[in-house]
């Protein structure tokens, strides 16, 4: 905690040394009351989530596997858009911590050489018009060598270590990503989301690229033109702009 650089995100710990799903115990202690910042980390996840049920592949003492608790006055439709401010946050500190060249793919990804360091799964809870909680789930590959995904993992997972060349302080890396998530989510709260979506396009490396999009019920591809103000994706497919609010996106090699 001494390190910690941040005044609200992560004030309030609660650590394990093994867990199912941080995002579960997140979504319990929210449920229960828990004070906005609240952070729930795990040295190893035996159910990690991606989305859709997927799994997370989540080893022990390799990686950082963490959940924050948001109680923002937002709009729930605009819930979704903490992914994007996420990846944001996640971008700015793993660049704190390499020079490589790595960036956001839409939506929820964070890519180095084409493979995944970063997920990001939100979940949310809400009541009518107010948003009860927010939990941010981030899991991002620390020090896992290539030879220690599954094989299943192997073409498409990388690790921050991986990309930097040498091993990666998880403290240091973690404090840098509190440290930025508050950062960006203070920006939100008090000027609303522009700011972040236009920092998010900075950041992102699917914005001009030739696309794949296998949407609920359908499989397109087009070139990523931008994002909205909702934070859906905007694609030209030659005959019109296509907005994808979800989805799972490739980018084509050139
Ligand atoms: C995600 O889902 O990328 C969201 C991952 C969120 C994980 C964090 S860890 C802390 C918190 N607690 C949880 O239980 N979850 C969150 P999605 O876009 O659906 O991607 C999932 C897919 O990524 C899987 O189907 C695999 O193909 C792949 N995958 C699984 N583990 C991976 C890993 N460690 N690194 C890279 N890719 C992985």
């Amino acid at each position: 905690a001494a390190r910690l650089k941040t005044t609200v995100f992560g004030k309030e710990i609660r650590y394990f040394a093994e867990i199912g799903s941080t995002n579960n115990e997140a979504k319990r202690l929210a449920a229960e009351g828990c004070p906005e910042g609240l952070i729930v980390v795990a040295e190893a996840q035996n159910t990690g989530r991606g989305r859709l049920a997927r799994g997370w592949f989540s080893p022990f003492g390799k990686g950082i596997w963490l959940s924050v608790v948001l109680r923002p006055s937002f709009h729930p439709l605009d819930a979704p858009k903490c992914t994007l401010m996420a990846a944001v946050a996640l971008t700015k500190a793993i660049h704190k911590v390499t020079d490589a060249p790595c960036g956001i793919k839409w939506p929820n990804d964070i890519l180095y050489e084409g493979k995944k360091l970063v997920g990001i799964l939100t979940e949310m809870s809400a009541e009518m018009d107010a948003i009860n909680y927010v939990v941010i789930g981030m899991g991002i590959n620390v020090n896992i060598a290539p030879d220690e995904f599954p094989p299943e993992l192997r073409d498409i997972a990388t690790s921050v270590a991986a990309a930097a060349g040498r091993p990666v302080s998880r403290l240091a890396l973690l404090a840098e990503v509190l440290a930025e998530l508050e950062t960006v989510y203070c920006l939100a709260v008090s000027q609303g989301f522009d700011p972040v979506l236009d920092e998010w396009r900075k950041l992102s490396i699917t914005l001009g690229q030739q696309v794949n999009v296998l949407a609920p019920g359908e499989t397109f591809t087009g070139i990523a033109v931008n994002i909205d103000n909702e934070g859906a994706l905007l694609v030209d497919t030659g005959q019109g702009v296509r907005r994808v609010l979800a989805g799972d996106v490739s980018i084509r090699p050139p």
